[in-house]
């Protein structure tokens, strides 16, 4: 049996767009290139040096052989209106965390498959064990680009998944993408918090999408320059990419997310300050892993952030509803941003 072709075409018809294998050898270059990050921003050793594992999957699985690195493309979906531009498109269709999503059951149907074939494979959540840009260029899937994404001949709107095998195979593709202009530099100009100010690298404790999801509630945003920065971003950003013209067009949005359509309403900067617990925990932190249950304070927060810089005279009554939050760090975000705002809607006297 050729179990590398098998693999990989049961991965396609299971909905991943690419599929090959690699050696778990192959990523140990990944240490010198996390190495080089920490030098540039030093700041950042705390939160990068747990990434190290990353380079030596054995340390974690003594037993495991090789990689098998799919790609996922959610470039199809719909996004909602209110919601573009506020929330990053990988969280729209994570199937990483959606476990009613196609995405996620392909994880599993392929576990499944490879262990009906006498595969041993690592627990079906063991996903971020590697790294899995440097992984996928590795299998030769595509292309790592300035802006640091994994770009296929799609574009980069997709998702990495590695699945930890303990055969020894091998599947490595060719890509043929172009390169990026030489003089173009469209990431850089538009990344808002100055992450992206060379190419291939970036600092990732000023990412929009660490300081609002990931790493949020970690830097306050009251009376911080950074917090003009982000902009209308709650949960994530997607500025670089959308900036870059080989994603130019790239999203067709021709498909529905399941749900998304009647969830998007209740992401709406307003309708977040309103979110109660239950629905916090149920519908909410289901899919945005990064802000859970104890968290809630910072959606609020990021809520309040974006309705600062992207001022409606509707949303007084909801920032107004804040300064009475029972969380301290929603209360004096409501009074810096109320503090902004107050004056602008007193009527001017005659
Ligand atoms: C930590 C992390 C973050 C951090 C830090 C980001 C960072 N770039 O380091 C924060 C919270 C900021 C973040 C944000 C986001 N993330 Co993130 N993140 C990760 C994670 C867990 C590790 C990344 C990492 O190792 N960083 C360390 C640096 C050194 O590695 P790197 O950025 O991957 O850069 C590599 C390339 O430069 C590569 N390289 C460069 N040239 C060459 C040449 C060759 C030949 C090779 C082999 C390699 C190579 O070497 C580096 C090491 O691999 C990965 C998942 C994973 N397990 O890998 C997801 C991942 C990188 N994130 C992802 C996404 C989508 C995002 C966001 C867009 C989410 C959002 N919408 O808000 C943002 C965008 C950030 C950005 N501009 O990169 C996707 C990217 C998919 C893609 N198509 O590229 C990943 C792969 C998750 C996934 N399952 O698909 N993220
Ligand atoms: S995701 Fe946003 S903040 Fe992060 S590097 Fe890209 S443009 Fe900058
Ligand atoms: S915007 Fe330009 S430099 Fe940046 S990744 Fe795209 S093509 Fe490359």
């Amino acid at each position: 049996m050729d179990y590398a072709a098998s693999i990989k075409e049961r991965a396609l018809q299971l909905g991943f767009s690419k599929c090959g294998i690699i050696s778990v050898d192959s990523v140990r270059g990944y240490k010198e290139k996390l190495d080089e990050r920490i030098a540039e921003f030093p700041e950042s050793s705390a939160f990068y040096n747990k990434f190290y594992s990353f380079a030596d999957v054995r340390e974690k699985f003594s037993w495991a052989r090789s990689l098998v690195v799919c790609v996922f493309d959610y470039n199809n979906y719909k996004i909602p209106e209110n919601v573009r531009g506020r929330i990053g498109a990988i969280y729209l269709f994570d199937g990483r965390r959606d476990k009613n999503s196609d995405a996620y059951q392909a994880r599993n149907e392929l576990t499944a498959y490879m262990e009906s074939i006498g595969i041993r494979v690592a627990g079906k959540d063991d996903r971020d064990v590697t790294a899995l840009r440097f992984a996928a260029e590795k299998a030769g899937l595509g292309k790592i680009r300035r802006n640091n994404f994994f770009y296929t001949e799609k574009g980069s709107w997709n998702y990495i998944d590695v699945f930890v095998i303990d055969k020894e195979l091998e599947l490595i593709e060719q890509s043929y993408l172009k390169q990026c202009p030489k003089d173009c530099d469209k990431c850089i100009l538009a990344c808002p918090t100055r992450s992206l100010t060379r190419p291939l690298t970036m600092n990732p404790l000023r990412c929009v999408s660490y300081l609002t999801a990931r790493g949020g509630g970690t830097v306050d945003l009251v009376g911080n320059p950074v917090s003009k920065e982000i902009g209308k971003w709650i949960y994530g950003c997607d500025a670089c990419q959308s900036a870059c013209p080989f994603n130019k067009n790239r999203f067709t949005e021709d498909a529905e997310y399941p749900g998304l359509a009647e969830m998007a309403g209740d992401l709406s900067p307003e309708k977040i300050i309103d979110m109660d617990d239950e629905y916090l925990l149920n519908v909410v932190f289901p899919k945005f892993r990064y802000l859970g249950p104890d968290k809630k304070w910072v959606w609020k927060v990021n809520a309040l952030n974006a309705m600062n810089n992207d001022y409606q005279k509707m949303y007084d009554a909801h920032i107004i509803k804040c300064l009475d939050d029972p969380d301290e760090r929603v209360r004096r975000m409501a009074e810096w941003v109320r503090s902004i705002h107050k004056d602008k809607n007193e009527s001017p006297s005659p």
